[in-house]
């Protein structure tokens, strides 16, 4: 291969690397409960939706709330649904406000995390 072919081929793989960072971060595109919202029931589990696929090994929540960290159970991705996180809540949820930190590595190796919080009512 001549350098300018060297060179050709490097610059094509840079800006195909530079697309495919741009389109495939995994954000969260939705949970349940919701972020914000104030439920009346305890969820036995909680699912987060990203936007791209994501490593479930690299892929998690921390929880706390109001007793401190709530006690989950093995996270599992939904059955043919690489892109949706259950986490089974161990134990019995206490009334009042809950945060769920997640962190997760998408199959394009790119890391993302936040935070979101609800509210479990009396
Ligand atoms: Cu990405």
């Amino acid at each position: 291969m001549t350098t300018s072919l060297v060179r050709i081929g490097l610059a094509t793989a840079l800006l195909l690397g530079s697309i495919g960072a741009a389109a495939a971060h995994a954000h969260l595109k939705a949970s349940t409960p919701a972020a914000g919202t104030t439920i009346s029931a305890a969820p036995a589990e909680l699912r987060l939706g990203f936007s791209e696929g994501v490593n479930l090994k690299f892929t998690g929540v921390v929880v706390t709330g109001p007793a401190g960290v709530v006690a989950t159970s093995t996270a599992a991705m939904a059955p043919g649904d690489d892109k949706t996180l259950v986490v089974p809540v161990a134990g019995p949820l206490a009334p009042g406000a809950y945060k769920v930190e997640w962190h997760a590595l998408a199959t394009d190796g790119h890391k993302t995390d936040g935070s979101y919080s609800f509210t479990l009512k009396p």
